[in-house]
């Protein structure tokens, strides 16, 4: 088997990349380890930038987001028991985000690649990368329990956090940087009316909470917990009085509560693999990159790797041209980093760590009353937020 990319991973990054290069005219086949039903069902992020939305709208997989995803205008930090609302239109230029979940996302990218007729192996793990610095790079995959290979130009490592992409550049060729937090966070999905029209970002003494949504009858929360927490130490009850607990106000805000259907614990972590490329191999989205979740980033980064890279690879094979994906990594990292580091500050500011260091706190607090009443402090916060403008394709 030929093609011109090699994709492992049908995730965001995979299939974007994907859609991208069908529309330049540059084939590509992608190996999932997973079945088409798990993809789709398997619940992620929900926050997309500006820049996303735009993006995905104006290569035509943007119908039904524009339908059924909810524009958000800000959103609200909450400490000592009162809201603060950080508006985006008037501190970005008139920027907002989107709340569409991830495997959303994903149906319609399925769904338009499939139609467009591309190649899309379900149940197809990638087991290794073979002559990576050769130009016949070449991927080792099983399929119907049988030993494949495909033969590239280009292999794209979208294979997530625990792949089999990055491991195949050799450890002295990169350098991997890395933070664990001493936390990680409960997500819950609950059959439950809107408490909050915005996402509430909550720090509170027991730790911190998030407000989230995905429809007007889903809603979706987070918790501060235990690194190594455990979803059976949580039944509802339970998680209900600690939510109720972090998100009291002195208004009397309450909490709408239902049926949890969903439950599941999510480490906080960061990652880079620096650089991104290796011969023919460029690793995109969390395969190359990792942030915890409390900026909104991941899903984000990774569309923004493979704009870069789909644009680099259509100048490639128009022009011969490699300088755009010499750089790849380069171009990539900067923006990477910079994500790194406002998932870094928001981590920091909004949960309590171990040692309930007093000093600490009254840092944390000063921090979150600067960003409520300086606009140049929300500004930043905000622009952050809603997304740096995308490298167009
Ligand atoms: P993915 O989505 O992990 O996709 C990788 C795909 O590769 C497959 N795979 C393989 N396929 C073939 N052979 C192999 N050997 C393979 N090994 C793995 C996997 O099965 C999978 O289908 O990576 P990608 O495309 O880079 O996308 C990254 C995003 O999924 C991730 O960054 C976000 O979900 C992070 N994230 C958020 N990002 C945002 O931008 N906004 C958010 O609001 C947001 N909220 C979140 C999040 C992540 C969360 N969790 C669960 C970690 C909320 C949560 C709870
Ligand atoms: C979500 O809706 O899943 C969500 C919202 C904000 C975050 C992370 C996740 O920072």
């Amino acid at each position: 088997m030929r093609t011109q990319v090699g994709i492992v991973g049908a995730g965001p990054a995979g299939l974007l990349l994907s859609h991208l290069l069908h529309l330049e005219g540059v084939e590509s086949v992608v190996l999932e380890s997973r079945s088409r039903e798990a993809v789709e069902q398997t619940i992620r992020a929900g926050v997309l930038e500006q820049g996303t939305v735009d993006l995905l709208t104006s290569v035509g997989v943007g119908d039904r987001m524009q339908r059924e995803g909810a524009v958000h205008h800000g959103i609200e930090l909450r400490f000592d028991g009162r809201g603060h609302r950080i508006d985006f239109p008037s501190l970005t230029g008139g920027r907002a985000i989107m709340l569409y979940a991830q495997h959303e996302v994903l149906k319609d990218l399925i769904k338009a690649r499939l139609e467009a007729g591309g190649d899309i192996r379900f149940e197809a793990p990638a087991v290794g990368l073979d002559d990576l610095d050769s130009d016949r790079p070449r991927v080792r995959f099983q399929q119907d329990g049988r030993d494949q290979e495909l033969e590239c130009d280009v292999v794209a490592g979208c294979d997530g956090s625990w792949g089999v992409c990055l491991p195949a550049i050799p450890a002295d060729r990169r350098t991997e940087y890395h933070r664990e937090y001493p936390f990680g966070w409960f997500g819950i999905l609950a059959e439950a009316p809107q408490s909050s029209k915005e996402i509430v970002y909550t720090y509170h003494e027991r730790g911190f909470a998030l407000v989230s949504t995905r429809s007007p009858t889903v809603q979706r929360l987070y918790f501060q917990c235990e690194p190594d927490d455990e979803v059976g130490n949580w039944p509802d009850e339970r998680i209900w009085a600690e939510l109720r607990a972090r998100l009291e106000t002195r208004d009397g805000w309450t909490l709408a509560e239902g049926p949890i259907f969903q439950k599941g614990v999510i480490t906080m972590r960061s990652v880079v693999c620096q650089p991104m490329q290796y011969g023919r191999l460029f690793l995109a989205g969390d395969a190359a990159h990792i942030v915890p979740a409390t900026g909104a980033k991941g899903l984000n980064l990774a569309v923004a790797d493979v704009v870069v890279l789909a644009r680099a690879l259509v100048e490639r094979d128009r022009s011969g041209r490699t300088d755009l994906l010499d750089a790849y990594s380069d171009t990539c990292l900067r923006r990477v980093w910079r994500a790194q580091h406002f998932s870094w500050w928001m981590t920091s500011m909004l949960h309590r760590f171990p040692g309930d260091d007093p000093f600490q706190h009254q840092l944390q607090l000063s921090q979150l009353r600067y960003v409520a009443s300086s606009p140049a402090a929300a500004a930043s916060l905000a622009e952050n937020y809603v997304g740096l403008p995308l490298e167009r394709p």
